[in-house]
């Protein structure tokens, strides 16, 4: 049985890449944080299962800022496979935070790499997250292995000095160190507050007349957003290529904030105007289709608490605002991935698509409002 360490093991990938490798029947370890409320709510069904918890898939304090912590684990654990994706991982914070984003999404991942050597794990194979947010300021369209790197957030900084110290430790030490260059992947699962799974939730609360309406930054920022499951399977394969390299994974399509908007509301039977320009910009009703409401308000027959509230949503009614505080002091403006590489040697493909994914996602959200309340 193969053991895979995974760091990020509570975070949206790695609750994925757990299922994933326990299904290929791995033993799964993963390192959590101390936190001061629980933080395992995306493993509570692997958790809460007798024959996985401590059987296959085992817990660890620590924390990618403490090296003899990883030192111990890593001769405690012996894993053949080591995912590292732990990291402050949110690009607008890494401003506010930029010491910390560098002490743990940079160095971090040296502490782990030099951990190998000390420890002497000659076999071990390491996966880095690395991100499209290291093209920032896009150097040529659509971005690939080869497109320069230009970051434009301390969060991009740091990353970059993963990417790099990953193919220096291969290089020098002939470790087995590959980094997965992920474009956006989003799922029920991502953080409530990265921008696709703010407006499904928000767009759902709406609906159920819990609020009134959400406050985004800049709606024209396009991303190439793919389906997070596909992308943790694609980790495993990276992994298991017959050589360390490094791959881009990604749909190849953009799609702006606007659009991932109207395509929720759109889900919703909501059909969005907007009006103003800039700051003032608004998203207003411009109409209700009643065939999906009705089809909604069926789905809504589980709920006893809360009724669509569509009576309320009256065309010219604002349900989308601007807030500058949501802006990016450097903005990456456009990101559109070349998957080609891990299409012909990985032989992986992104299966959901733009719609499909906004789909799955406010149809989770909403299931969540109308169950729990949210
Ligand atoms: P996420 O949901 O924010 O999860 C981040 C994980 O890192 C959480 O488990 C978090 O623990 C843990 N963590 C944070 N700081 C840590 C520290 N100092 N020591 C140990 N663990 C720490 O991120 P994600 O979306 O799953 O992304 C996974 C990785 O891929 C990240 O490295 C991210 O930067 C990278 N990436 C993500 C995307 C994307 O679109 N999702 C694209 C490219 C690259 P808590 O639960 O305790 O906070
Ligand atoms: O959802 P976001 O915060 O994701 P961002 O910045 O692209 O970063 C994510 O993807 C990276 C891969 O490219 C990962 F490395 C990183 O860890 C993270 O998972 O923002 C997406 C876009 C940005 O252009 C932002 O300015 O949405 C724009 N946006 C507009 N309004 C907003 C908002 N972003 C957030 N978070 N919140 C808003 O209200």
């Amino acid at each position: 049985m193969k053991k895979a360490l995974i760091t990020g093991v509570t975070g949206q990938d790695g609750s994925y890449l757990t299922e994933i490798l326990l299904q290929k029947g791995y033993e799964v370890h993963g390192i959590i944080r101390r936190s001061s409320s629980f933080n395992t709510g995306r493993l509570d069904h692997l958790y809460s299962d007798k024959e996985i918890l401590n059987k296959k898939m085992f817990l660890h304090y620590g924390d990618l800022v403490d090296t003899s912590n990883l030192n111990r684990l890593l001769e405690k654990i012996e894993p053949d496979e080591i995912y590292n994706l732990a990291a402050q991982s949110h690009v607008k914070v890494s401003f506010e935070l930029p010491d910390y984003t560098a002490q743990v999404d940079g160095l971090g991942t040296l502490r782990f790499l030099d951990a190998i050597r000390e420890v002497g794990l000659k076999k071990v194979k390491f996966y880095q997250a690395s991100t499209s947010e290291l093209f920032g300021k896009v150097q040529e369209i659509p971005q690939s292995e080869t497109t320069p790197f230009y970051p434009r957030s301390p969060y991009g900084v740091a990353k970059l000095y993963g990417y790099w110290i990953i193919v220096n430790y291969r290089e020098a030490y002939g470790i087995f160190a590959s980094n997965g260059i992920l474009f956006n992947h989003e799922s029920p699962r991502r953080g409530e507050t990265f921008v696709t799974k703010k407006i499904t939730r928000a767009a759902a609360s709406i609906a159920v007349g819990k609020q009134k309406t959400v406050s985004l930054g800049n709606l024209d920022a396009k991303r190439d957003w793919g389906y997070a499951p596909e992308y943790c399977e694609g980790m495993w394969r990276i992994l298991n290529y017959e050589k360390a390299e490094d791959f881009v994974l990604a749909t190849g399509k953009t799609h702006t904030v606007r659009e991932f908007t109207e395509l929720t509301f759109r889900e919703l039977g909501i059909e969005i105007d907007w009006k103003g320009s800039k700051e003032n910009e608004k998203g207003h009703i411009k109409s209700v289709d009643w065939d999906i409401a009705k089809t909604l308000i069926d789905f809504d027959k589980k709920s006893a608490s809360y009724k669509f509230n569509f009576i309320n949503l009256k065309p010219g009614t604002v349900i989308v605002e601007i807030d500058p505080n949501y802006y990016r002091l450097t903005e990456v403006d456009l990101l559109i991935g070349n998957p080609a590489k891990a299409e012909k040697l990985l032989k992986w493909k992104t299966k959901t698509d733009f719609p499909e994914l906004v789909k799955l996602m406010i149809r989770s959200d909403l299931d969540k409002v109308l169950t729990r309340g949210y």
